[in-house]
């Protein structure tokens, strides 16, 4: 019986992640972020008392920040595997918050695989690094491909790319199973809700049931590959049970515009967009009326934009055998649906509360 180690684990990946290991037989280890709220609710359908018999699904308190208690924790767990996704995640966040984000995604690294190092660990344990297709920032080749070269252009790429040489280095240096998952952006129902796809089917949601007039957002031009992320952990998984560590790009293999995902959501809600204006003055009325259900924010414009992403998973297809299945249809309906549900909760008990 294997046992893992997820950093990140109140995070949507760490969910599904979580659910395909326990699902495997694997003891599981999440380490979460003490926080004056709750921050489980992605992962509180796993808990376990743990008083019960055989629990399979352990929680404990940590933070990337903190060498000395990454070295305790893997040292008390003795992990086959660790599964490094905590990360302050936000891109545009990253801006404002740049050296903390050095901190826990770039720095946060280096202390786990020192961790591994310190306690002996490097040829017993496994290690995972999410990596990100925002390593390949300002276009340099398309299809991405993990010979593609790197030109961060965030505060959160640029923690990324240490974070990125920083695993290769101790992969090549001391002969650690260190791989790093090169994902292009996978989204779910479970997708934090800042990010543009998630915003982006709530706040469908949300207006097609009157609850909300207008949905603010900043570039539309941007194209993402975006896939779903519990296809996207299977493949995790699969990288850190090949023979040999390696570095494997994940992605759909296709791109469409922020533009083009608004309108499919309010399709899914059975409002048709129809764009006027350029630029900040974009404006997105519903059809047949006069109505802006979409309006241009330059507050959420970058300072430095990534235009175009576009992955080439061929080696994780002829190497790991894997391959994205969901389609961005079916993800668009399966994040409306449950963000009306959602919605519609979150409505019914404002009114219970005046
Ligand atoms: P989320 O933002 O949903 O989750 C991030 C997780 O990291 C949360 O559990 C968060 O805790 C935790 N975290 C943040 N800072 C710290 C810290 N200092 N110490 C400990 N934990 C911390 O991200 P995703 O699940 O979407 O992504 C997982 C990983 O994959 C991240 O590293 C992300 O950068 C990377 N990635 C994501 C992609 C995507 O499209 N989703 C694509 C490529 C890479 P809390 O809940 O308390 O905030
Ligand atoms: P990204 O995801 O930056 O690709 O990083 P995000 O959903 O934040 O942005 C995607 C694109 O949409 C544009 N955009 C907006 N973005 C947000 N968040 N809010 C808006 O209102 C808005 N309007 C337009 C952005 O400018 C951008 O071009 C995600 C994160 O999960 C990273 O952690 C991960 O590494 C990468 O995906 C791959």
């Amino acid at each position: 019986m294997k046992t893992a180690l997820i950093t990140g684990v109140t995070g949507q990946d760490g969910a599904y992640l979580s659910e395909l290991l326990l699902g495997k037989g694997y003891n599981v280890h999440g380490v979460k972020r003490r926080a004056s709220s709750f921050n489980s609710a992605r992962i509180d359908h796993l808990y376990q008392d743990p008083h019960e018999q055989d629990v399979k699904f352990h929680l404990h308190y940590g933070d990337m920040t903190d060498s000395t208690n990454l070295i305790r924790l893997v040292q008390e767990v003795q992990p086959d595997e660790i599964y490094n996704l905590a990360a302050q995640s936000h891109v545009q966040v990253s801006f404002e918050t740049p050296e903390y984000t050095a901190n826990a995604d770039g720095i946060g690294t280096l202390r786990m695989l020192e961790a591994i190092r310190i306690l002996g660990l490097e040829k017993t344990c496994r290690f995972y690094q999410a990596s990100t297709s925002e390593l390949y920032g300002l276009v340099q080749a398309v299809p991405q491909r993990e010979d593609t070269p790197f030109y961060p252009r965030s505060p959160y790429a640029a923690a990324k790319l240490y974070a990125y040489w920083i695993t290769v280095n101790y992969r090549e240096a001391y002969g650690m199973h260190a791989s790093n998952g090169i994902l292009f952006n996978h989204e779910s129902p479970l997708r934090g809700e800042t990010f543009v796809t998630r915003k982006i089917t709530r706040a469908a949601a949300a207006i097609s049931l009157g609850l909300q007039e207008r949905l603010y957002l900043g570039n539309l031009d941007a194209k993402r590959d975006w896939g779903h992320a519990r296809d996207y952990v299977e493949g995790m998984w699969r990288i850190v049970q090949q023979d040999t560590a390696d570095d494997f790009v994940l992605a759909t293999g296709q791109t469409q515009t922020v533009r083009s995902f608004v309108e499919a959501a309010m399709q899914a809600v059975g409002i048709t967009i129809e764009w006027t204006g350029s630029g900040i003055d974009e404006k997105g009325l519903r059809a047949g009326s006069n109505e802006v259900l979409v309006e241009v924010d330059p507050r959420y414009f970058r300072p430095t934009e990534v235009d175009l992403l576009i992955g080439d998973p061929t080696k994780a297809r002829e190497k790991l055998g894997w391959s994205a299945t969901t389609s961005l249809e079916q993800m668009v309906a399966e994040m409306v649906e449950s963000d009306l549900a959602v919605v519609q909760k979150e409505q019914e008990r404002k009114d219970r509360h005046g």
